[in-house]
């Protein structure tokens, strides 16, 4: 179908969508299923409880704190407290890619690991903490690393080891190896959000502002919410090291702990992932007085206007003219190859349901394709990252998000140093900057296009039915259903087998992605089996 055609009303698709409910359920998910109006911003409904019974997209409060924001740092050893099935999940299941350089034969890379406490029934019963202790221990033993984390899986919640207690002692006793841990149990929060939210807070509590080294360089910033996905920090490493400007720290792509410890010492922050990150960027700026602004790198016009903003915020000419120079080159190869390809993509339809963040940033990739983005929604995301951080003063608060600590941040009495006086904020705040800051995704869509929140399984199918995309974008829960409605489905959380999608050149291999795929003439091929036979029979096996 393309824009050519007339697209079904958005109003209508909702009602034959909440039609197949039980009327408790259709009231409830009406309130997560709204027709975009950019300026008027109708509420979502988000970051609720899933209906159980209803097939989410989902992951688990520990997914989001040990296999989200920790996993891709690579010095860390990353210990789950609990059952070998749950450490079997977060083991490299994300392509989160790192760089160790030279491994000298002490291992400074333990992501290929996977370190768990295996607790049988006995730990269950008589108490986990003894097993947990011996076990940091024979990491540390192994591998004499910088620092261990311990993760509460499900079952330590419920039986009530202290892991705060073991790494504190285990800390103590080692001397020279940080232990911190995560009471990050599955069930903590209505999705990963909750571990995103966890993590935050133990690294601000534990690990940044440790450290005293400042990078050498001018223009010193960490990039925050960027996890190196197939290989988008390598990317965007490149990138910001021709325009001359110093990358502190990745939260947490290719990145190390050291890195983090010295977080306090760079001049900005940048945040690429709202959802996951925000909690940091605000606690670095109370306490220690760096500013942070929203950026996009994901689009090779978001990326520009990315670069841009990062140079003007160091107010000088000089690195404003290599930044440009840098554009220029780098943008005249992604023009070449998006006009090449866009009589191919243009009019198509996309759509796009993943996660807390890259549901709104692809949506530019396929707009430079001249693609149309007709429904999209985050499975975890908050309202505020639908309708922009002006509704956080508005979001209820519930009895599942009372659940996690919101830390109680105060300047450091020594290392508070605002980067901007008030003066030189006030007068980038007049050239647009928005610092603390997003805008949110439905600003940026069209005006009766379809956002939805924790999309179900029969609301997907239902609108592939009901608009036939070129191209649907989620996960590998979703890849195979979608595909045998004769729709490709790309990846945007492993990327499939592809990447890097950031910066100038994930551009490029983006566009020739999704060309192979929307033009692919194998899916019109595709006869799904209940087409031909629609009910499944089987027999009940007899004694
Ligand atoms: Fe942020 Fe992410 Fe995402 Fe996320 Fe994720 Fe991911 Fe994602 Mo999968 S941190 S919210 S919890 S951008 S793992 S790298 S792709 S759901 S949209």
């Amino acid at each position: 179908m393309s824009t050519a055609t007339k697209l079904p009303d958005a109003a209508n698709v909702k009602a034959a969508v909440l039609e197949k409910y039980p009327a408790k359920v259709a009231k409830k998910r009406s309130k997560s299923m709204v027709v975009n109006d950019p300026e008027g911003l109708p509420p979502v409904q988000a970051n609720v409880r899933t209906i159980p019974g209803i097939i989410t997209q989902r992951g688990c409060c520990y997914a989001g704190c040990k296999g989200v924001v920790l996993g891709p740092t690579r010095d860390i050893i990353n210990i789950t407290h609990g059952p070998i099935g749950c450490g079997f999940y977060s083991w490299l299941t994300r392509r989160n890619q790192t760089d160790p350089g030279e491994v000298g034969p002490d291992g400074e890379n333990f992501m290929m690991y996977c370190f768990s406490t295996d607790m049988q029934d006995e730990n269950i019963v008589f108490g986990g903490e003894k097993k947990l202790r011996a076990a940091i221990r024979e990491a540390y033993d192994i591998f004499h690393p910088k620092a261990i984390a311990i993760f509460a899986t499900c079952p330590v919640g419920l039986i009530g080891d202290d892991i705060h207690a073991v790494a504190k002692e285990m800390k103590e006793k080692f001397g020279d190896c940080n232990v911190f841990a995560f009471s990050c149990e599955g069930y903590k929060g209505v999705s990963q959000s909750a571990g995103h939210h966890i993590a935050n807070n133990q690294i601000f509590k534990h690990v940044i502002g440790r450290g005293k080294t400042r990078p050498d360089g001018k223009y010193v910033m960490n990039m925050l919410g960027e996890y190196n996905i197939g290989g988008d920090a390598f990317e965007l490493e490149r990138l910001l090291e021709r325009c001359g400007i110093t990358l502190n720290a990745t939260f947490s792509g290719n990145s190390t702990i050291g890195a983090f410890e010295n977080a306090h010492m760079a001049d900005l922050n940048v945040v690429m992932c709202h959802r996951s990150i925000n909690y940091v960027a605000d606690m670095i700026e109370k306490k220690y007085g760096i500013p942070w602004f929203k950026v996009n790198f994901i689009g090779a016009e978001s990326t520009a206007k990315s670069l841009r903003k990062i140079a003007q915020y160091f107010e000088d000419p000089e690195l404003t003219e290599r930044v440009e120079k840098v554009i220029a080159e780098e943008l005249a190869e992604v023009k070449a190859v998006a006009d090449e390809i866009r009589p191919r993509t243009e009019g198509k339809l996309s759509m796009l349901f993943v996660g807390g963040s890259r549901a709104h940033h692809y949506q530019d990739l396929f707009r430079e394709l001249g693609m149309k983005t007709v429904a999209a929604g985050y499975e975890f995301a908050h309202r505020d990252d639908y309708e922009g951080r002006r509704v956080l003063p508005t979001i209820q608060v519930d009895a599942d998000s009372r659940n996690i600590e919101e830390l109680h941040v105060e300047p450091h009495p020594t290392e508070f140093a605002p980067r901007k006086t008030s003066d030189e904020m006030q007068t980038l705040a007049t050239q647009g900057y928005e610092f603390n800051d997003y805008n949110g995704m439905m600003t940026e869509m069209e005006k009766g296009t379809l956002v939805i929140d924790d999309i179900s399984h029969h609301e997907m199918e239902k609108l592939i039915e009901t608009y036939h995309p070129a191209v649907f974008c989620a996960g590998i829960k979703e890849k195979y259903c979608v595909q045998k409605m004769g729709v490709p489905m790309k990846q945007l959380h492993s990327y499939d087998y592809g990447g890097p999608y950031a910066g100038f050149k994930g551009a490029i291999n983006f566009y020739r992605d999704i060309d192979r795929m929307v033009n692919a003439k194998v899916w019109k091929l595709i006869r799904p089996p209940w087409q031909d036979t629609p009910q499944l029979s089987a027999e009940y096996a007899t004694a």
